[in-house]
């Protein structure tokens, strides 16, 4: 068979899937082609602002993209897993620090940080999937600060970043099971036994956003996939799917896919941090790790319809609904009835000393929204959006309470569909995962483009489609393409947050920092040379740095503007090193003078009339 492996979503079920796709779905239209009178609602004049912010991931770029809503215009790329010359990010010493040993990342969701369950516009966090790693990124410079990780006892952090009611904790969760602590051996056909999932409470310090390992959950090795946060009722709590809880290690495609249900974590994380102060957790690698088998009331599962993938709480907190990949179905379960259940013990069993919740006992209702449903959306009027992968559609449906006669034929509650091109993904609604969505815009994050766009060759963009959710039924507005590879996004409204534009230089610490000529200079101990530097229209003091081949070079380059976008960059010929410095910024960078010879530095940022003349020279004697 020749689908590609990326459209597969499972064995021969997934074929029959994708066959049944290729039909038009019921109850669907073709979108707004060539419908102009669409045209206005995502026109923003050249020279006006747009109303809010999207963060979309990179993916496996290792970076964030900022667009405005509803233009979709790509405003700025924010490097955080990956060196990115055009800012210089990578090559100071201060990123390459936090770089570390990688130069790439996978990022999958961007979570914005909360105050009493709303964005509070402070930071975003960040998810890689590839190094265990989490990165926080803050929104006053729109810089990132801080990436910790790779995570102790955490292999493949997918199941992230999931934000608490009060920026608490990014809550993540592993992907992949290895033995545990990282680093030992154990044969891979002795995975059910020997190998270990672990869902991890990261703390976030309320000031600083500094984040730390707080404490982990230990977890039979299933593939954890994706998550949410409670609130409201739910507050305190949050909740993965899983698949592959056959703990099968081998072609998974088929063994994973075997049960008719998986299970999702309900994981209370406040008795998660109790317990840990109560000291019931056991040190692994440096991590306190409760073990559920010993610790109870920290985890239960829950048992949903096979694969599934994204788990949504709505906005109240009371209502979660669990897609299936492979069921035509979303569960929506009801939280209320789950506290109930954990409180009479409705259990199913346990599995590895954790309680089983008994299906029937929480489930509302299994909404029939379409073939291979992904990830939920909410609108905050009641309204739920679910993305379907196989059919290339986003189904409108309405979440309960439900009617006596809704709840005979949930079919009525499916209020539209509206295709997209093609194979969604995610798809975000502004502060769907908020107390207070903003409605409005729902963004498609399409998986496959498919010649939408001009040929670029094989390689080709993933697609994004803007689709207002604003009448009754959803209308197509605009597509854009993307940078690989969109997954999770988070839109802010514009006025939730005042970057600055400037460093003022008064909160400049840096100890090299230099503010005009006469401070600057070039000092040498023994084959180490260190250079302070001031970068102003349209010059460089020192504009020549006299050194030795093989010298340790460190420059600490201080822009002493003060002005909006007056940025300048430091490029030196030869020696792979770029630096691009904000006003008001200090950067210091290190290198090995090369082989003998003059090499010309220049600024790599166009900033004035005699931007061309703002050069210098290293000049490295034998
Ligand atoms: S996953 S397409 Cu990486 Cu977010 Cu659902
Ligand atoms: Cu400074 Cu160009």
């Amino acid at each position: 068979m020749s689908i590609p492996s990326r459209v597969l979503v499972g064995g021969g079920l997934a074929a029959a899937l994708l066959v049944a796709a290729a039909c038009n779905p019921p109850g669907s239209r073709t979108a707004a082609s060539s419908d102009t009178s669409v045209a206005a609602k995502s026109f923003v004049p050249p020279g006006e602002k747009d109303e809010y912010y999207l963060f979309y991931s990179g993916g496996h770029s290792g970076q964030v993209y900022v667009a405005g809503l509803p233009s979709m215009r790509h405003i700025s790329t924010i490097p955080v897993f990956a060196p990115y010359s055009a800012t210089g990010y990578g090559f100071d010493q201060e990123s390459k620090q936090m770089l570390g040993r990688f130069t790439w990342g996978d990022v999958h969701h961007p979570g914005l940080s909360q105050s009493s369950g709303k964005y509070d516009g402070r930071w975003l966090f960040v998810n890689d999937n590839a190094n265990n790693r989490i990165a926080r990124i803050d929104l006053r410079d729109f810089k990132t600060k801080q990436i910790l990780g790779p995570i102790p006892n955490s292999s493949g952090n997918h199941g992230s970043s999931f934000v608490t009611e009060n920026s608490e904790y990014v809550l993540v969760a592993t992907r992949f099971s290895v033995p545990l602590p990282k680093g030992r051996y154990a044969d891979p056909s002795a995975y059910k036994t020997e190998f270990n999932g672990m869902v991890s409470g990261i703390k976030i310090d309320p000031k600083t956003g500094e984040m730390a390992v707080g404490w982990q959950i230990l977890t039979p090795p299933f593939n954890w996939d994706l998550g949410s946060t409670g609130k409201g009722p739910s507050s305190g709590w949050a909740f993965w799917t899983s698949y592959n809880s056959e703990m099968a290690h081998e072609k998974l495609e088929a063994t994973s896919t075997q049960g008719e249900r998986d299970y999702a974590a309900v994981v209370n994380w406040r008795a998660a941090e109790q317990a840990v102060k109560d000291g019931k957790a056991t040190m692994l690698d440096g991590v306190a790790v409760l073990d559920p088998a010993k610790v109870a009331g920290v985890i239960y599962f829950l048992p949903v319809p096979k694969s599934p993938h994204g788990i949504d709480t709505d906005p109240s907190g009371r209502w979660i609904a669990a897609s299936g990949k492979l069921q035509p179905v979303t569960s929506v379960f009801d939280f209320e009835k789950i506290q109930k259940a954990i409180a009479a013990k409705a259990f199913d069993g346990e599995v590895r000393g954790v309680p089983v919740i008994k299906y029937e006992a929480v489930i509302e209702g299994e909404v029939p929204v379409g073939l291979g449903p992904l990830h939920t959306q909410y609108d905050g009027k009641g309204n739920a959006y679910t993305s379907l992968y196989v059919e290339s559609a986003v189904a409108k449906w309405t979440l309960p309470p439900w009617s006596d006669a809704q709840k005979k034929d949930l079919n009525t509650i499916i209020s539209d569909k509206i295709p997209v091109h093609f194979n969604i993904g995610h798809l975000v609604v502004g502060g769907s995962d908020t107390k207070e969505p903003y409605g409005k815009y729902l963004v498609a994050m399409n998986k496959l483009s498919k010649g939408r766009h001009l040929s670029v060759g094989p390689s080709q963009p993933e697609s994004s489609q803007l689709i207002d959710i604003t009448g009754n039924k959803m209308t197509m507005l605009y597509e854009a393409y993307t940078e690989p590879e969109p997954h999770f996004a988070q839109i802010l409204k514009a006025d939730a947050i005042a970057p600055i534009e400037v460093y003022p230089k008064a909160e400049n610490t840096h100890p090299n920092a230099v503010w005009d000529a006469a401070q600057t200079g070039v000092t040498r101990s023994g084959n180490k040379v260190e250079v302070k530097m001031v970068a102003i229209r349209s010059r460089f003091a020192p504009d020549r740095i006299d050194v030795r081949a093989g010298d340790e070079v460190t420059i600490h380059v201080t822009n002493v503007e003060q002005t909006t976008d007056m940025i300048h960059g430091l490029g030196i010929i030869e020696h792979d090193m770029n630096v691009v410095v904000d006003p008001g910024e200090t950067k210091t960078v290190k290198f090995i003078a090369g082989k003998p010879g003059v090499y010309p530095f220049y600024c790599t940022n166009f900033c004035s009339a005699l931007h061309q003349e703002m050069q210098g020279y290293l000049a490295v004697k034998p």
